[in-house]
């Protein structure tokens, strides 16, 4: 949905994801820092109307050839807004298990197994120093990466597409787990939504797929 951004609803309770994630952080992740995201995203657009009929992804994907004045907050304040949208779908309540079907069948093939790549993305948040966020993404051959992006930065922006990514924010575990980050992404596994993640993952297998051939 273009301008005016809007904050989407989360889909399940604040409290739904404890104890590996905790309701406050939750409300206020949310609520504050999500929220604040799409008013700053909003407000860099205000006076741009050309701009305003762009889904966010679109303005991430271009964001050199935004006029020069906004780059900084739509980069910053787009990328918030939709790596958080993204983020709230890659988990739920109770999670589900392991990923499914020629998803798992394609993560074994890279990286060996799924634990492999769990090492992976877990080892991509914990050495992404400062604010960031680590990928599991694909390039336009079909090829799953891990990879880390600093700040609210997104993988589209380098052309890659986010299968799933996990925030390593402080924001998203201080009041838990204070500075134990590797605790935070060790129970964030517990709560990843493999079911939408798979979606994701066959979106852009497809995607991928037309534009090989
Ligand atoms: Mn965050």
């Amino acid at each position: 949905m273009p301008y005016p951004f809007k904050l989407p609803d989360l889909g399940f309770p604040f409290a739904a994801l404890e104890p590996h994630i905790d309701a406050q952080t939750m409300e206020i992740h949310h609520g504050k820092h999500h929220a604040a995201y799409v008013n700053n995203l909003n407000a860099a657009l205000e006076k741009h109307a050309a701009l305003q009929s762009r889904e966010v992804d679109d303005l991430l994907r271009s964001i050199s050839s935004l006029p020069q004045e906004i780059q900084g907050a739509v980069r910053n304040n787009g990328g918030g807004h939709y790596n958080h949208s993204l983020f709230w779908q890659w988990i739920a309540p109770g999670g589900s298990k392991e990923p499914p079907g020629a998803f798992a069948q394609a993560i074994t093939t890279e990286f060996t197994s799924i634990d492999k790549f769990k090492e992976a993305l877990t080892q991509a948040g914990m050495t992404r120093f400062g604010s960031g966020w680590a990928w599991l993404a694909m390039d336009k051959s079909g090829k799953l990466k891990v990879t880390s992006t600093p700040n609210q930065d997104n993988p589209i922006s380098e052309g890659l597409t986010p299968i799933v990514g996990v925030d390593v924010w402080e924001h998203a575990y201080y009041l838990k787990y204070q500075n134990r980050r590797a605790d935070y992404l060790k129970a964030w596994w517990n709560v990843v939504n493999w079911s939408k993640v798979n979606e994701t993952y066959e979106k852009a297998r497809q995607r991928a797929g037309t534009m090989a051939r």
